[in-house]
């Protein structure tokens, strides 16, 4: 599916637009069931393990930030990753080996719709080496107004910034330091069906949503099976014990065969602990770990 010029491009610069990776078809099912899923929201008073609340949340005006692990609501959703021209983009940049880290979907509700403050993945869940990327797949057009999501070119060959704030991990870096550099910052724009794709250690954010459209983004967050979980910020896989964490290692491979022999690269690793007491999502852990807004 890439080209030798867009695996090069991703590999200078850590990110990667790619045009249509879905069917007609698999976007009109995955666009009804999200929708769905928004409608029964309406009921919905608190944030639990499937929806995130956005903040003026109501029956009357449905506010998500997120709706977690899409994959195992809906096996539309994980079929989707495994057979699609997702499934290709994968092999062409992890090899042919990889796994589901996690999956969400965020949904920057129309009129406000919560930022995501800058920060990097790999700061959440150091592994083995960094064989590891997140696809952003647009289920609706993003626009510079609906809250696109911006990332740093080539801020993947580069440090970790500090992830802290009071002595917490919150989860986002200081947009006062120096070596955050957002006049360079690239904003990624679509079409429904088109797919953002950037490198664990890239540094990205999004600004909230000034639009009156939704902005559904849904992310699938990968690796290649021999890059290991050190130690992940509110992820649900390091509360499993040995025997479940294998079952789910299982449940989550999407191409090729799991391996026990993780591959150790010199990479810059840094614990996410300790982490505030409510630090269930990105958006809670930014707020509960107060984080300093470069949206302002
Ligand atoms: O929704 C976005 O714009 C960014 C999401 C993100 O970076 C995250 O959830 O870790």
């Amino acid at each position: 599916m890439l080209d030798q010029s867009q695996k090069e491009f991703y590999n200078e610069n850590g990110y990667l637009m790619v045009r249509n990776v879905l069917s007609e078809e698999q976007l009109t099912t995955m666009q009804n069931i999200t929708y769905d899923w928004i409608e029964n929201s309406r009921n919905v008073t608190e944030s639990d393990d499937f929806y995130d609340l956005d903040q003026g949340h109501s029956k009357e005006q449905p506010k998500l930030t997120r709706l977690k692990l899409p994959h195992k609501a809906d096996i539309f959703f994980w079929e989707a990753l495994k057979n699609s021209k997702i499934t290709s983009v994968l092999n062409d940049l992890l090899g042919p080996d990889t796994l589901l880290q996690t999956s969400k979907l965020n949904t920057k509700a129309p009129g406000g719709g919560a930022a995501v403050e800058w920060h990097q993945d790999w700061a959440f869940y150091p592994h083995s080496n960094d064989d590891m990327l997140a696809f952003g797949v647009f289920l609706e057009d993003v626009t510079e107004e609906n809250g696109p999501l911006m990332v740093i070119p080539k801020s993947h060959q580069g440090p970790i910034l500090n992830h802290f704030a009071n002595g917490v991990f919150c989860g986002a870096i200081d947009p006062d330091d120096p070596e955050f550099k957002i006049e360079e910052a690239v904003t990624l724009t679509g079409k429904a069906g088109d797919m953002t794709v950037h490198h664990a250690r890239t540094l990205h954010g999004s600004a909230p949503n000034i639009s009156s459209k939704s902005r559904l983004m849904l992310f699938y967050e990968c690796n290649a099976v021999d890059a290991w979980p050190l130690l992940g910020a509110a992820s649900y896989i390091h509360s499993l014990g040995q025997q479940k964490f294998w079952k789910d290692l299982e449940e989550r491979l999407i191409t090729g065969k799991l391996s026990t022999t993780p591959r150790l690269a010199e990479v810059p690793v840094s614990i996410p602990l300790p982490t505030p007491e409510k630090a269930g999502s990105i958006f809670e852990l930014q707020k509960a770990g107060g984080a300093k807004s470069a949206f302002k």
